[in-house]
């Protein structure tokens, strides 16, 4: 697709707050009519639809979740890494569609103590899963901390959907399950994909008697973040959907063009993004959408945004400012009192509500145990 900018300023970023252009935004409340929308009735049944429309045509590409049939295998392990804490259940997710199939492996990790069934949070992971769980150290996916707290703790691989990777990321379902969509110019992509991983692993929670399905959190860091905004937007079964460092094309508002900007991750990452996308290399003004709409088709569910100070790269209050714009919703349509701060606070600072929370912290892109501890409150105030 050809892009209006040249590479060299397609390549350019900035970091300097006095260059971000004007926000003038898409507004949240009023529909394709010139109606403005005022009650949660005509929210899901008009306004959220044509949102998450947008998306689908403009950025992330379909979402198809028709298929044949879903097969689930379990097996129970006892002897493993964090048996001393935890029960593991692999699960294989078998999808068939059309005669071809998928398989995803889910693996689930539950509290040896306390009394199911158990909310669970799932990790929607881009690192290599073995290794993440092979290593009982590691704060991404952190075992013990979930389950001492009473919950299950849930982990796939994109790999198995769609693997994260410019040249292979047809062979998962774009390849078995979903051909079609590659000829699509608002196709499904990479992130589309991971997102209906996820969906696939609830489907899975909901005949699961040990799991409370109805208190799911999907979670993901950076370019999961992405996916799990994608897919709690879409998907209402989850109660919580967490953005860790999502950045560009997940939480931070694309119009502010600080960090990383849509010309930047449509050139890294294609395969990430439907066709479509590529049209707002440089020209994110003309997005019929940004990223506070995302957000607000969560609502009334409860959504997580949490980012960190040297992490610009994300743009912190870009995603600050989408997470305050998009819980107008839960304000104004659901009547759920959301008190954020105008002014965005670049430094230390925890903002927990109900159905709305954020944190910054200190330090580098990642995610941390900083960052599960503020996770696992926040969703202890929502279930509370
Ligand atoms: C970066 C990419 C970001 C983010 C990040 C990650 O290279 O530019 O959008 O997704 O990777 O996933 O850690």
């Amino acid at each position: 697709l050809a892009s209006p900018i040249t590479l060299s300023a397609q390549q350019e970023v900035n970091y300097d707050e006095s260059k971000v252009p004007n926000l003038i935004l898409p507004d949240l409340f009023v529909d394709f009519q010139g109606n403005r929308i005022t009650t949660a009735e005509a929210w899901e049944s008009k306004r959220r639809p044509e949102l998450l429309g947008l998306f689908a045509e403009h950025v992330y590409g379909k979402l198809p979740t028709d298929f044949d049939e879903q097969i689930f295998e379990v097996g129970e392990i006892d002897n493993h890494l964090h048996a001393g804490y935890a029960n593991l259940k692999t699960v294989n997710i078998t999808v068939i569609r059309n005669s071809k199939s998928q398989d995803i492996r889910l693996k689930i990790y539950f509290p040896k103590t306390g009394k199911g069934p158990f909310p669970v949070f799932l990790l929607i992971s881009h690192r290599d899963v073995e290794e993440i769980t092979g290593n009982p150290e590691n704060q991404f996916f952190p075992v013990q901390q979930i389950v001492s707290r009473g919950y299950a703790a849930a982990i796939f691989d994109v790999e198995d959907v769609s693997p994260d990777d410019k040249a292979r990321f047809t062979e998962g379902i774009l390849d078995t399950l979903y051909p079609e969509q590659l000829a699509l110019s608002d196709g499904m992509r990479g992130l589309s994909a991971w997102a209906w991983g996820a969906m696939r692993a609830m489907d899975y929670f909901e005949i699961d008697e040990a799991i409370d399905s109805k208190r799911a959190t999907v979670v993901g860091h950076s370019r999961g973040g992405k996916a799990a905004l994608w897919c709690g937007a879409n998907d209402t079964r989850w109660a919580i959907t967490v953005s860790n460092e999502s950045g560009c094309g997940g939480a931070a508002l694309s119009r502010r063009k600080f960090g990383e900007t849509v010309a930047r991750i449509n050139t890294t990452f294609p395969y990430w993004f439907t066709d479509n996308f590529k049209k707002y290399n440089g020209l994110e003004e003309n997005l019929p959408l940004d990223q506070h709409q995302l957000i607000a088709s969560i609502a009334p569910r409860a959504v997580y945004v949490a980012s960190a100070m040297e992490d610009k790269w994300a743009d912190p209050k870009g995603e600050y400012l989408s997470l305050k714009l998009g819980s107008r919703v839960y304000s104004e349509i659901y009547q759920v009192p959301i008190t954020l701060p105008d002014q965005y606070n670049y430094s230390l600072h925890t903002l927990h509500q109900k159905s709305v929370g954020y944190h910054l912290r200190e330090g580098a892109h990642d995610l941390t145990g900083y960052d599960w501890g503020k996770i696992l409150e926040f969703a202890d105030l929502q279930f509370d």
